[in-house]
């Protein structure tokens, strides 16, 4: 029997999520699993039966995704399949459509949980219990074997689990410690600029922190005053510099920051948003228009870049 092949986002919790579901769906002889980047999946001519958490791939029979800009892309490309395509933004996360497209059952505590873990991370509210998860996830964004090795482990074992297999455990004794390391430059950093923090703060992680952590900034930011934190970081699978745009869910001010990212061609969610930028002027060009938007929205705008050291 062929393969079913899916295409999944790579380096995300929700994306190894449908992953894990498909393999405790259908088991591992029957599923062949590529991540990709959103970019990636944009590109590819590869042929897929499903695409999971991403923009359709040309040659996707079927994607199950929860990004409305995605929606609206695949309609005006006239390439939305109103029978195929399960695309709700309202849904918590991918896994969750994916865990009720299968069909799994409601008795299944093993695939509930991993779809509890996708809707946690998603809503940027994942329990400290499943940081291993979410580092290794990070670590291995430019593995496909390795992240398909961790969505089998989840599929056999669970998320509770999967954290005391053998190899999980010992790869994340590396992996802690350069999380530890990154994470106290983050508050040497932190503490050089606590007085300059204002509502909106863009900081350029390239100079200072690895790519695959450089996303661990933006909570002790938001901890310690900023309403909307940006980041530059290397995206490594592309070559390109990512722009993540995140709203602290303690800020009641309505803003739409993938609204804002779509204007660069970006998307995302509400409340946490990318733009990809080509070159450094291309950022400069992308951060003027976000200095523009937060003194439209009455919100001071810090450039702590200059400041890093
Ligand atoms: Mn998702």
């Amino acid at each position: 029997m062929p393969k079913i092949r899916l295409a999944t986002h790579a380096g995300d919790i929700d994306g190894l999520a449908c992953a894990a579901l498909f393999y405790r769906k259908f088991g591992e002889r029957r599923v062949s699993v590529d991540f990709l980047s959103v970019i990636e999946a944009q590109e590819t001519c590869e042929t897929y039966d499903y695409a999971t958490d991403l923009p359709k791939p040309k040659n996707a029979r079927r994607v199950i995704d929860h990004h409305p800009l995605n929606l609206e892309r695949l309609k005006r490309e006239r390439r939305f399949d109103a029978h195929l395509d399960i695309i709700d933004h309202k849904s918590p996360s991918a896994a969750y459509l994916v865990y009720h497209h299968l069909n799994l059952p409601l008795t299944d505590a093993i695939s509930r949980k991993i779809v509890a873990l996708a809707n946690d991370a998603d809503h940027g509210k994942l329990p400290s219990q499943h940081a291993p998860l979410f580092h290794l996830t990070r670590w291995f964004i430019d593995d496909n074997e390795n992240l398909n090795r961790l969505a089998k482990i989840l599929a056999d074992r669970g998320v509770d689990n999967a954290i005391e297999h053998p190899w999980i455990r010992n790869e994340y004794k590396t992996v802690r410690r350069r999380v530890s390391r990154t994470n106290r430059k983050i508050y040497r950093f932190l503490n050089r600029n606590k007085e300059k923090i204002g509502d909106v703060v863009f900081i350029d992680t390239r100079k200072f922190l690895p790519a695959k952590f450089a996303k661990q900034i933006i909570g002790p930011f938001f901890r310690a005053g900023a309403r909307v934190v940006i980041i530059a970081y290397e995206d490594i699978r592309n070559n390109l510099i990512t722009t993540s745009i995140r709203v602290a869910s303690s800020f009641k001010k309505s803003l739409n920051v993938g609204d804002l990212a779509s204007k660069f061609g970006g998307g995302g969610h509400e409340k946490a948003a990318a733009v990809r930028a080509a070159s450094d002027e291309e950022l400069a060009q992308i951060l003027e228009e976000f200095t523009r938007f937060a003194k439209k929205e009455g919100l001071s705008f810090r450039n702590l870049t200059d400041e890093s050291k």
